[in-house]
């Protein structure tokens, strides 16, 4: 049977234009690398350039919201700094070190055809952040406590700064479950559906929507 699960067939959404930052947990590797990989994939498979992709990762999923918070607001700082030389500015670049082509610095020639020009690398602030982490219930409260403190942050730092969060935090009861939703075959099976695609696509159609409702 066909499931009725996942955002139905949309218009798919065009991110030539947009900078997206990424920040994970590393908690739970093995899952979260492949959910990055998924959710790096979506973004550029619908059009976002390596370069407007920044990455940064931290210790557990504890540590997004106050990450996207502080990704966002230094984005805004090196937007509305640019081309000067302050303190608060290399602060803020130094934050943001890491884009999609830095972990694949192949990709990064401007002489390739199909590779962006550096004129389409971005330095405005991120259009969509997309938190990713994965809990995995254990044996005591611990699991509850940080699900809901997660999911009400990340809530909490879109409405504040007025910036697309994406959800990406996998609560799951076992491994098998994480890996499943990461699209690694596990003993139970998975579809190979990797939620971080979803995630991706999620991003690229808030960043588009949001300059429309700005
Ligand atoms: C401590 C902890 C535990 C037990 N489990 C997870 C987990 O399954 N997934 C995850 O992302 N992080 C976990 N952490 C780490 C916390 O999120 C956090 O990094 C620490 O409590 C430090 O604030």
């Amino acid at each position: 049977m066909t499931s009725v699960k996942g955002p139905g067939q949309v218009k798919s959404y065009h991110g030539k234009g947009l900078r997206i930052g990424i920040v994970h947990a590393r908690w739970n590797t093995k899952i979260i690398d492949a959910l990055l990989a998924g959710t790096k994939k979506a973004l550029t498979t619908h059009g976002v350039i390596e370069d407007n992709i920044i990455i940064e990762s931290v210790p557990g999923s504890y540590e997004l919201p106050f990450a996207v918070q502080r990704m966002y607001a230094a984005s805004q700082i090196q937007a509305s700094s640019s081309g000067s030389s302050g303190a608060l500015v290399s602060a803020a670049t130094d934050l943001l070190t890491t884009s999609a082509s830095d972990l694949n610095p192949s990709s990064s020639s401007s002489a390739v055809e199909g590779v962006p020009k550096s004129s389409d690398t971005s330095t405005a602030p991120f259009d969509a952040i997309i938190a990713i982490g994965c809990l995995i219930k254990g044996e005591t409260m611990h699991f509850e406590y940080i699900a809901d403190a997660v999911s009400h942050g990340l809530m909490r730092v879109q409405l504040d700064a007025q910036v697309p969060v994406i959800f990406g935090l996998l609560t799951v009861l076992t491994e098998e479950q994480g890996l499943a939703r990461a699209g690694i075959a596990g003993e139970t099976g998975s579809d190979g559906h990797n939620h971080g695609e979803d995630w991706g696509a999620a991003a690229v159609e808030l960043g588009v929507k949001r300059k429309g409702w700005s």
